[in-house]
Order: C-alpha cells, then sequence, then structure tokens
C-alpha cells in the first residue's frame, strides 16, 4: 500500500509539473539550443527504483555477473562524448545535416507507418511537445531507422559504453523528440540508452510480466490514465536519465520511454 501511495504521488507530482513555464534558470547553451522558452517540460524526474552506479565502482565482469543477464542499471560517467554532444547541438546539426532525409515511425507498438522528411523540415514541423489525446498511429517519433551512411560522420564520434555483451556487436540509433513523447511499451535485444540533450523517463518490465497497455496509446497516455491505477504489484522499474547518464536495458525487457524535455538521444543495440 505504501508503494502504491509513493507510487502514485510520484506520479501525481508529475502530472502536476506538467506545465507551460519560461525556463528562466536554465541558460540556452546547455541544452544544445534544443528547448526553447515556450516547451512544455515535464518538470519533475519523479522516482527511481533502479541502480545507478558511478561507472568507474563497477568493472566490466561485474557488469556481466550482476545485471547483463538480469536487470536494468544506470551508470554515471562511463564515457566522455564532449564532442559528439558538441556536434548535436541544433545549430551543429541543422548546418552539417540539415538537409540530410529522417526517418519518423509512429509512435505506436507495432510503429507501422515510415515517412521520411530532411532534418531542417522535422525540427521546424515536426519536433513538439506531444499531444495526451493524440494516438500513436498519429504521432511520428525520429527513432530507430538512423540511416547509418548518411550519418555515419556524426555516428562515428559517439562513444558507446564499453561493456559488450558475449557475442554480440553494437548497432547505434539516433533521435530527436520532444517534451511528452516516447516510444511505448515494446521489447527487443538488448542494449543501451544515452540522452545527449534532454530527459528521457524510462519504465521497465522483466520479460514474464508484461505490462498493461493499448499498443497504440502513447506513453503520455498510460503516464497520465494507466499508471496511476496500477496494483502495487504492477508498478514497473523507473528512472529518469540525463545527460552523462546510461541506461542498460537487458534482453526481452519491456519498455517505454517518455522525453521530459525536447531530447537527442541515442541508443547502443547489442545482437
Ligand atoms: O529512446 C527512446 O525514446 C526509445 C528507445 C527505445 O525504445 C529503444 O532503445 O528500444
Amino acid at each position: 500500500m505504501e508503494h502504491k501511495a509513493a507510487a502514485f504521488s510520484a506520479c501525481t507530482r508529475l502530472l502536476l509539473t506538467w506545465f507551460i513555464g519560461l525556463k528562466a534558470a536554465e541558460p540556452r547553451a546547455a541544452g544544445g539550443g534544443w528547448s526553447s522558452d515556450s516547451d512544455v517540460r515535464l518538470q519533475d524526474g519523479g522516482l527511481c527504483n533502479i541502480d545507478v552506479l558511478d561507472g568507474s565502482s563497477l568493472s566490466h565482469q561485474q557488469f556481466i555477473q550482476r545485471y547483463a543477464f538480469s536487470r536494468p542499471v544506470i551508470l554515471r560517467g562511463l564515457t566522455d562524448n564532449t564532442r559528439f554532444r558538441s556536434s548535436c547541438s541544433r545549430s551543429s546539426l541543422l548546418e552539417q545535416y540539415g538537409d540530410r532525409r529522417v526517418r519518423l515511425s509512429t509512435a505506436n507498438t507495432y510503429s507501422y507507418r515510415k515517412v521520411d522528411v530532411p532534418l531542417q523540415e522535422y525540427v521546424d514541423v515536426w519536433l513538439r511537445p506531444q499531444s495526451a489525446d493524440v494516438l500513436g498511429s498519429e504521432t511520428l517519433y525520429f527513432f530507430g531507422d538512423t540511416n547509418v551512411t548518411e550519418w555515419q560522420r556524426l555516428l562515428d564520434q559517439y562513444e558507446s559504453p564499453p561493456y559488450l555483451l558475449p557475442h554480440t556487436s553494437a548497432a547505434l540509433s539516433f533521435g530527436i523528440a520532444g517534451p511528452g513523447s516516447g516510444v511505448p511499451f515494446h521489447w527487443h535485444g538488448p542494449g543501451f540508452s544515452e540522452v545527449i540533450y534532454g530527459r528521457k523517463r524510462w519504465f521497465l518490465y522483466p520479460p514474464d510480466k508484461e505490462p498493461h497497455f493499448h499498443p497504440n496509446r502513447t506513453t503520455l497516455s498510460w503516464v497520465t490514465e494507466t499508471y496511476p491505477h496500477l496494483p502495487e504489484d504492477e508498478a514497473p522499474l523507473e528512472c529518469t536519465i540525463s545527460p552523462g547518464e546510461v541506461l542498460y536495458f537487458p534482453d526481452r525487457w519491456w519498455h517505454a520511454t517518455l522525453n521530459l524535455d525536447t531530447s537527442v538521444f541515442i541508443s547502443t543495440f547489442l545482437g
């Protein structure tokens, strides 16, 4: 009951703080130029019930033994992506890659529709706060289909987390998305997720605990309508990651994401 009350209060705080406001405290440069003063932002990072460790305190072997095949973990300071971060500022990306096409996918669990648009158009037209009542099939999300040839020069600057799993190699996927957007519950192989700008909230369940969700509703709708009514034993693992932190999700774990700010992010899929 206590857990339910805590989860409900965390969610209530998350919702109550959903507002349109001035970001007076945050200098523009800190967000790489991605957030504007009129952004809708989820102000509160909320509950974190996932282990958060300093990368230097966990050896590769300990990562394999304690987490790789059993549970998510968030590692801080594993890599230094200062150069990549600078290349991902709004001005730098638009200058270098504004005319390259990005592939958008509908933000529903089975991502049926794909639309290709130039990055400049995506940023000007599509990169908006998510509306709570819009269905996943009507929401286009830039992530999951990075054309590695076109984006190679940028992706080469990214230093992936150094912890591979045995017999796997890494594939990168890059994305940019507005506040309140995200990918609803789905699962696949293991990997890492990192935000370069912005903050991203993660919700996870083990493979044998399929969450209740509607495949065509957005994560925002799940957070506002389903999450507050979850029984205690159906609460997810959850946490918000910020730049400098990397979340690891094991094989076949259910996961959904919610961008709390306009976010630039990259996943390293291990397969
Ligand atoms: O970063 C996101 O919003 C989506 C990440 C995701 O679902 C994944 O890496 O599989």
